[in-house]
Order: C-alpha cells, then structure tokens, then sequence
C-alpha cells in the first residue's frame, strides 16, 4: 500500500520545464504524473493489472484505463466494475479517490483476503482521468471544467457529463460559452465516445463516477423529464455506500434529480441504455481540499468502494479449514536379535477438519517387517490417536547395525506428518538347546544323549555344560567348553549311565542341560525327558514236559532259564507246591540278558499225581516267577497170572455159591413140613 502509493508520488517538474505547464499540485497528481504512476505500478503488478488507452482527446493524449483483475490478460466471465474520476478538469479530488482505491486494491490484494476475492472475483475498470486535455489546463491553475475542444466562436470546451445521450441537450446549456455546455450533439467528444465504448464492451454491473464536490452520494434520475420509478436497488444501494462512511463524515445517498435537474450525464445514460448501476459521488466539500486532507478523504471514500464491491460479488467464502496432522513419537532406540520391539506414536489432528488418515512405515534396511496399528484412521479436529510400531529384530544381524524407521500420516486432505525413528543393534547372547533322541534306553545301558547347542546371539560365545540327572542317575560325560560363534551349532553328546535295577516297566527321568555363556550368566536350562524300559521276561522250558514215573524209580527233568529281558536276572530257585518228591541240582541264579542256563529236576517218590512249582526268588526284588511241572507216580506193577487159574477161581467159587443155595433150600423145606395145620 505505502510502496503503491509511492510510485505514485508526484515528481518535481524536469529542470527546464515550463512552471506554467507543469505547476506542482502537491498531493495532486498531474496528468503525466497519473500516466508515469500507473505505468509503474501496473509494471509491478503485471498479473493483475493492465493500462490500455482507449482513445485520445482532442489535444492528443491517452485516455488510460487500468483494469484490475485475476488473468488480467483474459477477458473472464465475471461481473465487471467501472470506476471515473475527472470527468470535470477541475474536480482534482475526484482523481485522487479513484486512484487510491486502485492503490488499495492492488496494494492488498495478496495481503487481504477479502480484497483478494474481490480482485480475483471480478473485472474492475479504473479510468481515473476522463478528461485529460481539462485536467492539464486545470494543473496550469486554470479553473476549468470542460474538454479542451474548440466550438466555435473563440470558445472552447464541452461539458462531459452533459454530453451523453440520454435525453440529450433538454436540461443543459446549448451556449458553447457556458461551463455546462451539452456540446454540437450527443456524444460529439472523443472522451464521451471512449466512455460509452468501455462501458458497452464490459458492460458493468455498478460504476461510481467520482466528482465534487457536495457530500453526496447520486444515483437516477439526474433529470426532471424521466418521471417512472427507477430500480429500487439504487437508493439501497445508495444508503450502504453512504452508511459504508464513517458516521459524521458520511455523504447523503440522494436521487441525483434531488441535487439538480441535468441531462446528458453519464449515469442516466448508462442506467437507461445499460441498466448499470450507476452512482455518482460528489466528494466533500471541495474540489481541491489541502493536501493534508487528502489521504482522508480518500480513505473516508474506501468504504463504499468496498460495499459496491462486495454488493457485486459477496463476502469471500469462509477460507477452508486449516488442515494440519501431527505424529509424535520417540526417536531412537536400542535393540537386540530377536528383540520384540514396541514404540507408541501419538497421531494428532492439528487442524480444524477431520482428516481420514493413513500412516505408512518404511524401514531400513529392509527385513526389520515393521507394522503399524491402526494403519488409517478417521480423526475428528482436536483428537489424537496413539499409533503402535510393532517390529521383531531380525535374528542374524551383527552389533552395530543401524536401523531406522520412517513413518508417514497422509490424509486424504492432503495434510501430512511424518516421524522418524533412529536405532542400533547392540549385543545380543542367545543360545539354544535341541535335543535329539535318545530311544527307549535300557538299564544299566552307558547312553549317548545328543543335542544341538545352537548360538542364536550375535557375539561369540564359550559355551560352557554341565548336566544332572534325577537322583541316582550318573552323568558320566558331557562336552568340555567350547566356543560358538554367531549362528552357528555344534552336535554333541552327554553320557549317562542307565542304573542296572529299575522297576519293571517303563521309568522316566529328567536330564537337565545347564548352559553358560562365558561371561558365567546362566543363559539357559534344558530339560530332557528319557525313558527307559526295565523288561522282565524269563523263559523257562521244560523237558520232558509232563513227568510219569513209576514209584521206587527216578526221573530227571531238564528246566531251561533264559533271560529273554533286558535286566539281569539274580536270585534263587525254590520249590514249591507238591514239592517233596522233587529236588532241584543247584539253586543259584545269575543271568544277564539274553543268557541261559540249564537245571536238573529230580523227581523219585510215592505214587500220585504231583504238581512242583519251580519260581525265581529275585534277588534284585523282581517279582517272583515260576512255572509248574506235572509229575505223575505209580505203584510198583504184580507177578502176571494165567487164564486157567483164573478160570479154576471162578468154577470155585460157582460150585460154592450152588452148595451153599442147596443146603439154603434143603432147611427150608425141613422147617415146612414139621409145622401143624392150624
Ligand atoms: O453537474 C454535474 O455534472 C454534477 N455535479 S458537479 O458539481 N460535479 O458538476 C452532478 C451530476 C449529477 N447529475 C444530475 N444532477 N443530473
Ligand atoms: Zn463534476
């Protein structure tokens, strides 16, 4: 604004110059100084500014517009504005106020939001200086109003603002001598004619005509003869520019008829041939107020500029809300191999919408398989989230080892944030156990135990083993330390004895592994469950199988033992069950596995069926087991006899039985006949 003002800080007149032509007007700008200015400042705000002349006066200058807009270059669909000053020459004020709203607009347009809208928003045509050839006699220290076109007769000038053509030449001066002078005909000056051209080609929606001066704000009617009421939208219109003023200091928003009856000006011909809008503002009280009064009086005239404006184009939309997220987070780290890592961010809505957010993770080097939770997230203003970095360090990587995760939010928006998280590997000692397997083992058996010692760690490690078993069970031999490097495995062993007696069946026990790195930490405890199987099974055979012997002979049966188990078998051999007539060669048992060893069984004695029962007295505390022999004994056979013999006992003896059955008979009858008759 200052710096726009600057460059259109009038310049002292050139060495040499005429005084007469160019007299200082202070404040004031002179025609070449408004022409220089505005160069210079449309030099400096090419993008939204651009001076074109749009025709020349009769004494041969410029008539200069600026227009004011987005694309400037382009001709845009957009409501268009247009702005006069110094239609009457001496009216020295009415330049200044149209020139400081330019500088204003242009000074804040990147500055302000509502004057960037109404710039970028509309197409705002400045002709600050209707009427050069007028304003160049006026800076002479003429008083002049008119052109500066010779009528005829020794006069010179027309009236502008009574040569427009509506209703023409009825209510103005048809006395080329006078200062209203109407002119020859309507629109017979080069400045009317450029006038209506602009105003036709862009066809404005709302122009203000700055004059002076009286503290009016003018709108149509200007003349008596147009009687029909005109858009009501002009005396509100009228009324807001008017209230737009600071009070005390606000121009009166009357019908321009109201001030007096004129034709030929330029509002009534641009309300009835256009309908534009048309509002003229007779500025204060003066048409050359002191310098020092200028700037506010300028500024007391911004307002209404504004409203015609913002009545054209509106308030700006509400500006979007600010979009904006956070994430926070920590921002190093140290970790280990295999290390489960944990790290909370917080994701934070820093704006005023809500953002639909996706975060995003990066690491390097890559194979870390960081995960984020949640992944997106729907986050209202003002709300934060906390976002989780999962990741397992990998397991071979070496100490040292940098890391680094990148995190990215991006909203659908637009807005974004990002995290960045730094770390190191550091010394890492794992080692582990796998055992192998062993089988089934067997008593008293000196078993190889295998196993893996793995070196999960990533630094070196002596490894150093001790192992213990359940009580009574001896570890005879384990590794001697040795060293394991990173991610490497040695197979090795431990030696066990298996003891000799153990309950039948099955018997397990626990082989503990306790691993030490070098630095002494007990790193690790390894169990392994062994089984071990204890299998009575003795096999008696018996030869012969069933005994038959005849009393007062002898037999000897063979009873075979082997040890078909996998313990050895200890103990005695006793007899029992019908054991008298029998008696064993030796008692003693001593079997190892898989051996035999062989028995005499002597049977001799008295007739009968006898069952002997041979068991194993452990003397490990095994069950007993036994088998039975069946032994059968019989009486010493008689001297054989002969059929005639036999024969001869039985003829006896029927000869017997007859004399007995003949005596039975002969006694019974004696006894019958001796007895009397009754
Ligand atoms: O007479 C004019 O052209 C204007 N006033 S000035 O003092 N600046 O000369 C007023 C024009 C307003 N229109 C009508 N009153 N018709
Ligand atoms: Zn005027």
């Amino acid at each position: 604004m200052l710096a726009a003002a600057l460059l259109l800080v009038p310049a002292q007149p050139a060495p040499g110059e005429e005084g007469a032509r160019a007299r200082d007007l202070g404040v004031y700008h002179t025609y070449d100084e408004m022409v220089s200015g505005l160069e210079n400042l449309t030099a400096a705000h090419p993008d939204i500014m651009a001076l074109e002349s749009i025709g020349r006066t009769y004494e041969d200058r410029d008539l200069w517009v600026v227009k004011l807009s987005d694309n400037v270059s382009v001709d845009e669909a957009e409501p268009n504005i247009t702005i006069f000053g110094g239609i009457h020459a001496g009216e020295l004020i009415s330049v200044e106020v149209a020139l400081y709203i330019l500088e204003f607009l242009v000074g804040n347009y990147s500055l302000n939001s509502t004057v960037g809208w109404y710039v970028n928003s509309t197409q705002i045509w400045f002709m600050p200086m209707v009427n050069p050839d007028g304003h160049v006699f006026a800076e002479q220290g003429n008083n002049w109003r008119k052109n500066r076109r010779p009528t005829g007769g020794g006069n010179i000038g027309v009236d502008l603002n009574r040569n427009f053509g509506h209703l023409w030449g009825l209510e103005a001066s048809h006395n080329p001598a006078e200062d209203n002078y109407c002119g020859p005909y309507a629109f017979s000056e080069n400045e009317t004619r450029a006038v209506a051209r602009l105003v036709t080609d862009h066809h404005p929606e709302i122009t203000i005509s700055y004059h002076s001066y009286a503290p009016y704000i003018l709108y149509p009617w200007g003349n008596s003869i147009d009687t029909e009421p005109v858009d009501e939208r002009l005396p509100q219109i009228a009324w807001n520019m008017s209230q737009a003023m600071p009070e005390g200091r606000r121009y009166a928003p009357i019908m321009a008829l109201g001030m007096y009856p004129a034709t030929g000006d330029t509002d009534d011909w641009f309300y009835a041939n256009l309908s534009i809008l048309p509002f003229t503002v007779e500025i204060g009280t003066s048409n050359r107020p002191v310098d020092s009064a200028v700037p506010g009086i300028c500024a007391d005239n911004l307002g209404p500029a504004m409203y015609v404006l913002n009545y054209t184009v509106g308030s700006p939309p509400p500006p979007p809300p600010r979009r904006s997220i956070a994430l926070e987070g920590p921002s190093t780290f140290g970790c280990v191999p295999l290390q489960e890592l944990r790290f909370d961010f917080t994701l934070e809505n820093t704006g005023e919408a809500a953002e639909n957010v996706s975060v995003g993770i990066e690491s390097s080097p890559e194979g870390w398989a960081a995960q984020l939770s949640p992944g997106s997230v729907e986050l209202p203003p003002g709300e934060s989230v906390n976002v989780i970095l999962w990741c397992t360090v990998p397991e071979l990587i070496p100490a040292g080892t940098g890391a680094s995760f990148s995190l990215r939010a991006a909203s659908v928006s637009g807005a974004n944030a990002s995290a960045r998280l730094d770390g190191r590997v550091g010394t890492g000692r794992a080692v582990s156990i796998v055992w192998g397997n062993p089988g089934t083992l067997a008593p008293g058996q000196s078993a190889s135990i295998p196993f893996t010692v793995r070196n999960n760690g990533n630094a070196f490690d002596n490894i150093s083993l001790s192992a213990s078993a359940d009580t009574g069970w001896a570890v005879s031999q384990v590794a001697s330390p040795f060293g394991l490097a990173p991610w490497t495995a040695t197979n090795t062993f431990v030696r066990l004895q298996v003891p000799e007696r153990l309950p039948p069946g099955v018997t397990r026990v626990n082989l503990t592994l306790e691993c030490r790195n070098g630095d002494g930490d007990v790193r690790l405890n390894s169990t392994c469950l062994l089984s071990v199987e204890t299998l009575l099974r003795l096999e008696w055979s018996v030869a012969p199988s069933s005994v038959v012997l005849y009393e007062g002979s002898k037999e000897e049966v063979s009873i075979t033992l082997v040890n078909a188990g996998n313990v050895r078998e200890r103990g005695n051999l006793t007899l029992g069950g019908d054991s008298r007539y029998a008696s064993l060669d030796r008692k003693a048992v001593d079997l190892p596995p898989g051996e035999s060893a062989m028995y005499v069984l002597t049977i001799q004695g008295k007739p009968g069926r006898w069952r002997v029962n041979i068991s194993l007295a452990s003397a490990d505390g095994y069950p007993p087991r036994q088998i039975g022999v069946d032994c059968t004994i019989k009486a010493r056979p008689e001297a054989p006899r002969n059929t005639l013999q036999d024969a001869i006992i039985v003829m006896d003896i029927v000869f017997i039985a007859i004399v007995i059955g003949y005596i039975v008979y002969r006694v019974k009858r004696k006894r019958r006949k001796g007895r009397v008759p009754p």
